[in-house]
């Protein structure tokens, strides 16, 4: 079982870049694990945060009725299935009754586990990111990055975090690979030991969210009926809505969760969630893979600035694969990376053209000149792992493993690295052997050398399959082979139909990038 989460967004922005990014991130790994799993043992969640004085704000501004103006942008989330190919199993909405319903679970078990208590909050708030911020960091009215805050008196329900500091240290002493890279486990555990203070669960001065049952001039925080989606969407306190269950089955998914997330919610996810998760006898995430932020040209992407990157304009304009690929090329996962329309273009000219794109091309392009009815005959039953003696076989056969490592440790960055160093021996592969010379001298070595490359693109367009899914499946056609799952790499093949190649990629003129 593999359970895989993004965050669920805001609706009061549309999606941009960061949104793309972390949401593909979490489709690359589950496609790769729907490659070595079932299928069926694969749950892929990304979704909608609806409520909050953010998203209430933004409906009045705009004079439309919340929930319209909810449903308006949450629609323009789903639909990054299409634009972005994602394969997402469950698309949730905290307006969802089924959600509601798991987070007033959630609470009644906090409530009578005795982690909550009525209070009085006085204090700062910023609306932006929907948080309390301690007054050190505070300067006159605004926060450490210049967003104005707004001042708090007001009554609210209380979560005893206080009580968890001790708690959530021994979590992370004991599973240490909890936080990918883990330089953001270092910063969690320093934000831990410098004490924690019990935090604000409800606020009375808006109205659009859900309500506390007993008390419903209440609405309960928007963090904390946010990041319960992650176990309403697997029922995990059960369907009843009228008693609590805890699923076994939901629990098999939960065992093995993996939360994709940027690292500006990190403490929200590393230390209040598994707070909650603890206080009600669940355990936390197994893995929470951290990014980091994408600026655009240096600079920081803002609605002010206009330089937010419209993620459906770049497809729209250069290809779904391309912008899959290349966010992840480029950036170093888990580390902030910048954007720009020129790097772009040169991801895909060198690295998709001319290495994956060409080696494929040109190696079929001449398979398909000996093909029989067809049919390219491999020279023996073709078994990489009997041809051992070729540092291409060698390595590719190490790779499954290699990339199967990169996955479990959030490392996508690396794993694209891998792939290509074998593209990239497989082309000098192709320079120093010279095949176009063996068709007329040698036709045995000719076809030794073009079995050997074939099984190679058929590896490596497997295992690129979770990056750029299309492209993939486009190569593979090209051998017959239509099914994307491990057998693929695991099977000897005698003779395959081969059909002729077309350009997988086109290359992209540097001049397209300033011309719209
Ligand atoms: O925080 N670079 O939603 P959100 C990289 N609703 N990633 C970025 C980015 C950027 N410039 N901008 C946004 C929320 N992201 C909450 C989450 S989860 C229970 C609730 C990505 O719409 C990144 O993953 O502000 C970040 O964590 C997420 O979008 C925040 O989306």
């Amino acid at each position: 079982m593999k359970y895989i989460t993004t965050p669920i967004y805001y609706v009061n922005d549309k999606p941009h870049i960061g949104h793309a990014y972390t949401s593909i991130a979490a489709d690359v790994i589950a496609r790769f694990y729907r490659i070595f799993e079932r299928t069926e043992n694969v749950m892929f969640l990304t979704g909608t945060d609806e409520h909050g004085q953010k998203v209430q704000k933004s409906a009045e501004k705009l004079n439309i009725n919340t929930q319209d103006f909810c449903n308006e942008i949450s629609s323009q989330f789903r639909n990054l299935k299409d634009t972005l190919n994602l394969s997402y199993n469950y698309f949730i909405r905290t307006t969802d009754e089924n959600h509601k319903q798991t987070v007033l679970k959630m609470w009644q078990l906090l409530e009578e586990k005795g982690y909550i208590y009525k209070s009085f909050y006085k204090g700062w708030y910023s609306q932006k990111d929907e948080a309390f911020i301690p007054d050190n960091e505070v300067n006159d009215g605004k926060d450490q990055n210049g967003n104005s805050l707004e001042f708090l008196k007001e009554e609210s329900y209380f979560f005893k975090l206080s009580a968890f500091q001790d708690k959530l240290l021994n979590f992370y002493k004991s599973h240490p690979d909890f936080i990918k890279p883990s330089s953001y486990m270092k910063e969690v555990v320093s934000f831990v030991k410098s004490g924690l203070k019990d935090l604000s669960i409800s606020r009375t001065s808006f109205t659009w969210g859900i309500p506390v049952t007993k008390d419903p001039k209440h609405v309960i925080y928007v963090w904390l009926d946010a990041l319960c989606n992650y176990i309403s969407a697997i029922n995990y306190l059960g369907s009843d809505p009228s008693k609590i269950e805890y699923s076994e089955h939901a629990k098999e998914y939960w065992d093995e969760s993996i939360h994709l997330l940027g690292k500006d919610i990190l403490k929200f996810h590393a230390v209040y969630w598994p707070a909650f998760l603890i206080a009600a006898d669940i355990n936390p995430p197994k893995r929470l893979f951290v990014h980091g932020w994408w600026t655009v040209d240096g600079q920081k992407m803002s609605k002010s600035l206009g330089n937010t990157v419209d993620p459906i304009q770049i497809v729209n304009k250069y290809g779904c694969d391309e912008f899959r690929y290349f966010l992840f090329k480029e950036s170093n996962f888990g580390y902030d990376c910048n954007f720009s329309e020129n790097g772009f273009v040169d991801k895909i000219n060198y690295d998709l053209c001319n290495d994956y794109g060409n080696l494929v091309h040109r190696v079929l392009t001449l398979a398909n000149k000996v093909a029989i009815n067809g049919i390219f005959k491999l020279s023996r039953s073709f078994d990489l792992s009997k041809n051992i003696d070729s540092e291409i076989s060698s390595k590719t056969i190490k790779l499954k493993e290699t990339l199967k490592k990169y996955i479990n440790d959030g490392l996508l960055t690396e794993y694209l690295k891998a792939v290509f160093d074998i593209i990239s021996i497989a082309n000098k592969y192709v320079n120093t052997t010279e095949p176009w010379k063996l068709i007329k001298t040698d036709l045995q070595k000719f076809n030794d050398v073009i079995s050997e490359l074939i099984k190679v693109i058929i590896d490596i367009s497997i295992f690129l399959y979770p990056f750029i899914p299309e492209s993939a499946k486009k190569a593979l056609s090209f051998v017959g082979i239509s099914e994307i799952n491990e057998n693929v790499l695991n099977t000897i093949y005698e003779g395959l139909p081969l059909e002729k190649p077309t350009p997988i990629f086109n290359k992209i003129d540097n001049k397209k990038v300033n011309n719209g």
